[in-house]
């Protein structure tokens, strides 16, 4: 189990454009291991692995649901490595994203409501699925990363200034 540091916003690494694993293997799988215990040890809902300074194709989402009886949280942890979207609704679908690198900061952001991705599994499995609601949207997100874009980066310049003015301010009052 490790904890590793995130990347913050402006560090030039989270522009990267990541490149497509090749080998899935027991030091890669540890890897992804360790991307959970960051993901939820920052409680995160997706972490891509530029995130953490690693710029290969890979990226972990748990969206946690709650058991509706005992109110207990339960981890769905999902590891998606080389994902591609292969098709995408022509609807669109609000949300108010946050991001792990660009701390406690929030805005709406429109993207297709649902998409059709593939993906390989940590056993190097391929796989299809569509998906829609908050993990569509959390896919597109951690995509994103992956080609170096930040959610701020869909803002107009004006609202990304007013985020990243907020940051600062955020980060002066902390330090
Ligand atoms: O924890 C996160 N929450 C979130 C909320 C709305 C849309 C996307 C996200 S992903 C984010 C974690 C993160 O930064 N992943 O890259
Ligand atoms: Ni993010």
């Amino acid at each position: 189990m490790a904890i590793l540091p995130i990347i913050e916003t402006p560090d030039p690494r989270l522009k990267t454009v990541s490149t497509p694993v090749e080998t899935i293997d027991d030091a890669l799988r540890s890897f992804i291991q360790d991307m959970f215990d960051t993901m939820y040890d920052a409680s995160g809902i997706g972490l891509a692995a530029i995130q953490v300074g690693l710029p290969k194709r890979i990226l972990v989402i748990d969206l946690q649901d709650k058991d509706p009886e005992t109110g207990a949280v339960v981890r769905a942890p999902h590891v998606f490595i080389n994902p591609e979207v292969i098709k995408e609704s022509e609807e669109v679908s609000v949300y108010s994203e946050g991001c792990l690198s660009v701390p406690d900061q929030y805005a709406d952001v429109a993207r297709p409501a649902v998409i059709k991705a593939r993906w390989q599994d940590a056993q190097g499995k391929a796989h299809e699925a569509e998906f829609d609601g908050l993990m569509a949207t959390c896919l597109q997100h951690e995509m994103d990363h992956l080609e170096g874009v930040l959610f701020i980066d869909h803002l107009s310049k004006l609202k990304r200034d007013m985020v990243l003015k907020k940051l600062a301010k955020a980060r002066k009052m902390d330090a």
